[in-house]
């Protein structure tokens, strides 16, 4: 800080709200311990301590939050809003520090207290407020944006309890409540003061305005309030911090008074609980959830409250709604958001009293639509008499919207009633619904899939009849992770081997990696590698010994990792047939010469997921008999990982050296966790299927292993009428595995258990397990040679880092900026605040 003397000259003042100096951390972080928990140090708990630390980086990170904030209110700015149900930011203290650049001199600062710096940052307790890699890319995207000042808000729910805590109960799930809030959020502010309402249910009616124009209002019969929560997302050294604005729904202002007059207290109490109720708890499935009223209120309100504090911004700025798309790009994270089509044609023509027309074309300027997925059954729908009755108003204009368009549909294609019923944003075909995949793809002026595959799967099939219509309305935007949470923060050795041969400026430019490939060829260097690797595996190695009891080895055995959410599209049983079929000839023959495999998993299922909650059992079954069976000698080991979440999975990337994308061709839409493993240097063995296709262009076929069907021959085995029976009666080795898992051997006294499992694969299989499976043994067998020779693997690993530059998310967001937002880039300067008047 600097500070005017009388004189006029200038004097450096370290402010304790805003110094890096390392005295100044320790006087600010003693002062927080005082004043903000209340605590001496004799008294105070690791929480405390955590608490005070996290306090004193807020102080920091403010400063530029409110910089930032007040450049964009003064200037002339674009704003991104990312309309996302799912946020999962990951634990924020380590994050805030890497982007502050002030981790060395925080460690040291704490270190001098007498505290180790890692043991707080472990206090942390992580916000899941997402159930896997559409939450997570969200948050990866809102440190992009600003890394690269790109003004920006990230809008969502605050969950209250967020996704559940995974507990494994004798090699079952069990799902434990996220109380993440439990000891206090010291990351967001709440700001009451613009909070906004809500309106659910209740009916329309329609009226003429003083200058006798037709007009439409909606009468709710609820209303719910929604407080914004507030959390600065810095970023990589810059002064840029933007919000993440998550709401909270409360019962509105007034909601009891009346009920408390006529003496009707618990029916007071009720509508508090009630209003409470929709921000309550994140719905725990990655696939949509079909016909659960209370995730049809989630979505609404919160996009609601978004919509009516972007207009809110708007007006604060502007004297007219008339130039709202050229201020602010609503990006919809899959068609959860997508009832904001309507929702913002209402406001502007209800509230605002707008014209349809013109109404309409803001509201296509302004929305864009990722979609996510290629899972029919993915694809939301609302039944058209729950719609109804909880946004009567935004069916009508739903109803306008498809007048209006099946019009032009019908023009285009006369006489052609399949069209219609094709096109409509009604399905009609049984029981009436609401599409919201198409509400969203008329309500946009752009539409992305996630990877070149996912891209081209949609124009030709999911969205085909959009595509042919709009084909300017397409793009492809490969998905990108930010390095600095998933090379940086998560494995500081690497980053620091990889920055003594290139410097650092890597971080922020992810394609500089490419300087590192002349080095795969000096043996020192690789050397350097195997050593860093070793080090990274033997702390997962450790914390493995401590939360599952199981000793495996860091030095020798190769680490084979599966973690994401299970399903069985993903295929982690295809895994455990490979587990099984390894077991299987170390048992005929135990003096087998083996390459020692470390199985790693971890991911959660969604409570109502039968299947996958028995592959979790599957998976826990038969690390009991490989990890005991004395043949094997540990040279197999089994873990899964209880509890999957971001900060367990930072220290499971940086550790692994085989990564597992085997997910059926066509079915995932790109992955993410693909390219955090091949960043730290992981080969992948995976199908052709998402990103794997990018992944293995970029770091060269002759170093990714592939197997398995590809998409089009996929579609053709099942068109023609594919019996898993026949693989599993010409296959002897498959079938071995497969009576073994029936009969019981996995399962002793409980013959049956996985009998459900085993007869999904040999009668429907769906996801071609059996198809596949000679083909990732093939190639699991070539890995284990390839693993023999670890100087060309540890080659090969560091040619997978070096050539995976593309997959930052600040490439992904540069395309975005470029393609769909039209934004650019606003640097924010800090100001002084302290400045004593001469
Ligand atoms: C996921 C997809 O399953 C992944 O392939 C993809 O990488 C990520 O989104 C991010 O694009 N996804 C998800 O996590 N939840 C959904 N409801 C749909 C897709």
């Amino acid at each position: 800080m600097i500070q005017n003397l009388p004189n006029g000259n200038q004097i450096h003042i370290e402010d304790d709200r805003t110094g890096f100096d390392i005295e100044t951390l320790k006087r600010a972080f003693s002062d927080n311990l005082f004043y903000i928990q209340g605590k001496f140090p004799e008294i105070a708990t690791k929480n405390d301590f955590y608490m005070a630390l996290a306090y004193t980086v807020r102080d920091r990170l403010l400063r530029r939050w409110l910089n930032s904030q007040q450049t964009y209110l003064k200037q002339d700015v674009k704003i991104v809003c990312y309309l996302s149900a799912e946020f999962l930011v990951g634990p924020h203290l380590g994050k805030n520090l890497i982007n502050l650049g002030i981790a060395d001199q925080v460690r040291q600062a704490v270190g001098e207290c007498g505290l180790n710096l890692d043991d707080l940052i472990e206090q942390e307790e992580e916000p899941g407020l997402g159930n896997g890699g559409l939450g997570r890319l969200a948050a990866c995207y809102m440190e992009s944006l600003a890394t690269q000042d790109i003004p920006a808000i990230g809008y969502g729910i605050r969950y209250e309890f967020g996704i559940f805590d995974q507990e494994i109960c004798d090699g079952w799930q069990v799902e434990i409540t996220d109380k993440w809030l439990r000891y206090g959020n010291p990351w967001e502010i709440p700001r009451t003061e613009a909070s906004v309402e809500v309106g659910l249910g209740g009916y329309t009616e329609s009226y003429y305005d003083e200058q006798n124009r037709y007009r439409v209002r909606w009468l709710p019969d609820r209303t719910i309030k929604g407080v914004p929560y507030d959390t600065p997302i810095l970023g990589y050294k810059t002064n840029t911090a933007n919000t993440l604005r998550l709401w909270k729904a409360e019962a509105p202002e007034s909601f009891n008074f009346q009920a408390f007059n006529v003496g009707d207290y618990y029916g007071a109490v009720n509508q508090k609980t009630y209003s409470e109720n929709i921000t309550k708890v994140l719905y725990p499935n990655d696939e949509p959830i079909q016909g659960k009223q209370l995730r049809l209120e989630q979505q609404f309100f919160f996009v609601s409250c978004s919509l009516q504090d972007m207009i809110r911004i708007h007006l604060s700025k502007e004297n007219s709604l008339d130039n709202f798309a050229d201020k602010f790009a609503a990006q919809l994270n899959d068609t959860h958001p997508s009832v904001g089509v309507a929702e913002l044609m209402r406001l502007l023509m209800d509230v605002h009293d707008l014209e349809w027309e013109q109404a309409w074309e803001i509201t296509q300027k302004t929305f864009a639509y990722t979609n996510h997925t290629l899972l029919p059954e993915a694809l939301e729908k609302w039944s058209l008499s729950l719609f109804g009755s909880l946004l009567p108003r935004h069916l009508e204009i739903i109803y306008e919207i498809n007048h209006r368009f099946l019009n032009g549909i019908r023009t285009l294609y006369p006489d052609n009633p399949g069209k219609l019923s094709y096109f409509s944003l009604i399905d009609d075909s049984g029981e009436k619904y609401v599409r919201m995949a198409h509400l969203a793809c008329v309500g946009s002026h752009a539409i992305n899939g996630v990877a070149e595959l996912h891209t081209e799967l949609l124009k030709k099939d999911v969205l085909r009849g959009f595509y042919e219509l709009w084909p300017q309305k397409f793009s492809n935007k490969t998905n990108g992770v930010t390095p600095r949470r998933w090379m940086v923060l998560s494995n500081p050795e690497l980053t620091q081997l990889i920055t003594s041969k290139i410097g650092d400026t890597w971080i922020k430019n992810l394609d500089e990696l490419r300087s590192l490939e002349p080095f795969a060829d000096d043996p020192a260097f690789r050397e350097a590698w195997r050593q860093m690797k070793k080090q990274v595996k033997g702390r997962l190695a450790h914390r493995i010994q401590q939360r599952c009891g199981i000793t495996v080895d860091p030095n020798y055995s190769l680490f084979d990792v599966q973690v994401k959410r299970i399903h069985e599209y993903k295929r982690q049983h295809l895994n455990v047939l490979h587990i099984i079929t390894l077991y299987n000839r170390i048992k005929k023959n135990p003096n087998i010469d083996i390459v020692p495999r470390t199985f790693i998993f971890g991911g959660k299922a969604a409570p109502s997921y039968f299947m996958a909650k028995l592959i979790i059992k599957l998976i826990n079954s038969v690390a009991e008999v490989v990890n005991n069976d004395p043949d094997v000698r540990g040279r197999l080991k089994v873990v899964f990982i209880p509890d999957y979440n971001v900060t367990n999975s930072q220290l499971v990337y940086p550790a692994s050296d085989l990564s597992e994308q085997i997910s059926t061709a066509g079915k995932e839409a790109s992955g993410t966790g693909n390219m955090k493993f091949s960043l730290n240097g992981a080969l992948t063995i995976g199908t052709l299927d998402g990103a794997n296709v990018e992944i293995r262009q970029q770091v060269g076929e002759e170093n990714f292993f592939l197997f398995g069907l590809k998409t089009d021959e996929v579609y053709q085995m099942k068109s023609q009428g594919y019996n898993p029976w026949e693989f599993y009666s010409s296959n002897g080795v498959l079938r071995e595995v497969l009576d073994q898992i029936s009969s019981g051997y996995f399962s002793p006294g409980d013959s049956n258990l996985f009998k459900p499992l085993v007869d999904s694969l040999l009668y429907h299989d769906e996801y071609l397990l059996l198809a596949d499976y000679q083909s990732y043994i093939d190639c699991q067998d070539r890995v284990s040679e390839a693993y023999r020779d670890w100087d060309n693997w540890t080659r090969i690993s560091i040619l997978n880092t070096a050539r995976m530059g593309k997959f930052s998310s600040d490439r992904a967001i540069r395309e975005y900026c470029q393609d769909i937002w039209n934004a650019s880039s606003v640097p924010v300067e800090l100001e002084e605040y302290v400045q004593a008047k001469a």
